[in-house]
This record gives C-alpha cells, structure tokens and sequence, in this order.
C-alpha cells in the first residue's frame, strides 16, 4: 500500500472572503501615504504566465542561474534532502525547476502552495501526468500570512523556495517567514534560491528589459483590479519605474502616476497626483554571509551553499537548528 499523503486542512478557498481581503488590502494600500499594494497581487493566472515570460528574457537572469545550479549540484541535493520525502512548494512558478527536482529526488509526494487557485491547478494537472508514481496535492493559500494549514506527510517533508521569492519579503519579514517554516519544516530541510548584491546595471537591466514584458506584468495588476473589484485605472495613465537603491540593496517597483487623476473603486474615489509613485513590489538582494545570519535567528542551520560561478546567484540548503 503506498501511503498516501492527506491534503492541507483549512485551506483557503477562492471564496467571496478571500474576494473581500483582496478589495481591503488595495483600498488600505491606497488610503496608505505613501501609497502601496503588495505584491503577490501580481499573481492571478494573467500575472502568473507573464512572470514565466519574464524568466525566458535574456536580462532576467534568476531564473536561468538558479535552474542551472539546481542541474549542476541535482544528484548532490538529492542526498542532502535524503528519499521518501513531501516536497513543500512555496510559489508554484514555473514548473522547469521542480521538475528537476522530483527527477533527481523522486520525493513521495508534491505539495505546492500558491496563491493563485487556477494556475496552480494547471501546474498540478500537468505533474499529475508527467508523474503517475507522484503524490500531487495543491494547497491554495498565502504564505506570506502566518500559516493557517497543516499539510499532512506522513514522515519527513522537505521545503523549497527557488526564485529569490523571499526577496520580496522584507528582511524582518523575512525571517519571520524562515521562521514559521523553521516550525513547519521540524527536522526537515529547506532548499531556498537567493538572489546575490551585484552591480547595479545588471540589477536594473533585469526588472527593465528591452521587450517591455515587465512593465506589462506590473501593469497587469491594474487591469486585475479593473477586472475583478470594478476599478477603473486607465492603464495608459501609469507607468512601470524599477531602480535599484543601493543603500537597501533592493530593486523597488512602483506604479507611477503620469498625470493628476482620480480611479474609483468600489464607490470611493482615489486622487493620484503627477509623478506619485504606489510601491508594488520589492526585490532584496543579500549577500551570502547576509542570508545565513538571517536564517540562522530564524532558527535555520546553513547546511550548504551553491553559487554559481559568477555569484550571480545562490542555492542555500537550511536544516533543523535542533
Ligand atoms: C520571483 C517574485 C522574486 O522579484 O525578481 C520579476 C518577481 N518582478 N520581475 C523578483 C519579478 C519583476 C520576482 N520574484
């Protein structure tokens, strides 16, 4: 009997409550000064396949860096992560990278988190059948709230996070995320993608590329918002700003007003004025000996590093502090 691994409890629904948190955080985003929306509301099924562009441009280069070391060191990461194990997802992106993982892994069972109900079930879907022998059970939620689930793997789990998605944490944020995965991960390990400090011109080449595919996908968050909470942005009145600031080492992205206008939602009316930024997304880039002090005071242990050869990138291998 192959056992079979019981789904999250208390998942959350693509219910009218979530519907309703969605409305409140913009609404107390834009009432906010300055003005913000978080960012993982990029991510409906448009966002989603914009951002799995956005990894095959030539400038993004986190994505390519971070495949290529999980094939390089694939065999070395299976090892460490040890068989029979409930692989965690956070963010089910792009489905190149755990696919090399379950290849070099063959892990019991699949369990990706994600925010975005229908692109996880595509994701899904597709393992299913690529993977016959695999366990695939999707947890629609968000895993920047503290955890409200409890996925169910009988025996050891393990938990990945590739994309340098806890970039867009900040750093408190960070750790208070490693932390709650600290717990839910007891005596297991984290695989986790970490984006490196480097020079500014190729930080900012990769959130402005040439082809404009980013300015879109930040865009894109408008047009949800026009679509599903009955705003009424005029797209053609933003614009896509990414710089890089050095000082906090992150790329940070705004929405910037290109005139004084007033988008209404939901009955109430916004004012923008000319040039006013809303913050939508921050990218942190860490150093290597950075990212290990963080996961260490969330109560991680740096068990191993890869970086590629031009330490573009980083893969960081956590485990149980005990
Ligand atoms: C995968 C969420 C980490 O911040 O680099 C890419 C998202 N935003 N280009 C990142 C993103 C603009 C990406 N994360």
């Amino acid at each position: 009997m192959s056992p079979r691994p019981l789904a999250a409890r208390r998942q959350l629904p693509e219910s009218a409550a979530d519907a309703n948190d969605f409305a409140d955080a913009l609404l107390a985003g834009l009432r906010s000064d300055p003005k913000q929306v978080p960012c993982k509301y990029f991510y409906d099924a448009d966002g989603s396949h914009l951002f799995e562009e956005i990894c095959a441009l030539p400038e993004y280069y986190p994505s390519r860096t971070e495949l290529g070391l999980l094939r390089r060191h694939a065999a070395e990461i299976a090892r460490l992560i040890g068989p029979d194990v409930g692989v965690i997802e956070f963010g089910a992106g792009s489905s190149d990278k755990i696919r090399v993982l379950l290849d070099a892994l063959r892990p019991r069972a699949y369990l990706p988190v994600d925010i975005s109900g229908p692109y996880l079930r595509s994701i899904a879907a597709q393992l299913r059948s690529d993977y016959p022998e695999l366990a695939v059970h999707p947890i629609v939620a968000d895993f920047t709230q503290p955890l409200s689930w409890q996925p169910f793997t009988r025996g050891k789990r393990a938990g990945f996070f590739p994309g340098s998605t806890i970039g867009n944490f900040e750093p408190e944020e960070a750790r208070a995320f490693l932390a709650r995965t600290a717990k839910l991960l007891k005596g297991s390990g984290l695989l986790i993608g970490v984006d490196l400090v480097k020079d500014p011109v190729t930080l900012h080449a990769a959130y402005n590329d040439r082809a404009g595919v980013t300015a879109e996908f930040t865009l894109n968050m408008l047009e949800r918002f026009n679509r599903e909470l009955g705003a009424d942005f005029d797209l053609a009145a933003f614009r896509h700003r990414a710089r890089y600031n050095p000082m906090a080492g992150r790329i940070e992205t705004h929405l910037v007003s290109l005139r004084e206008q007033e988008v209404r939602i939901d009955g109430q009316r916004f004012p923008f004025a000319v040039d006013e930024p809303t913050l939508v997304e921050y990218s942190c880039k860490y150093s290597v000996p950075e990212f290990v002090r963080l996961a260490v005071r969330a109560g991680w242990r740096s068990a191993r590093i890869w970086t590629d050869a031009e330490r573009r990138f980083s893969i960081h291998f956590l485990t149980d502090a005990g």
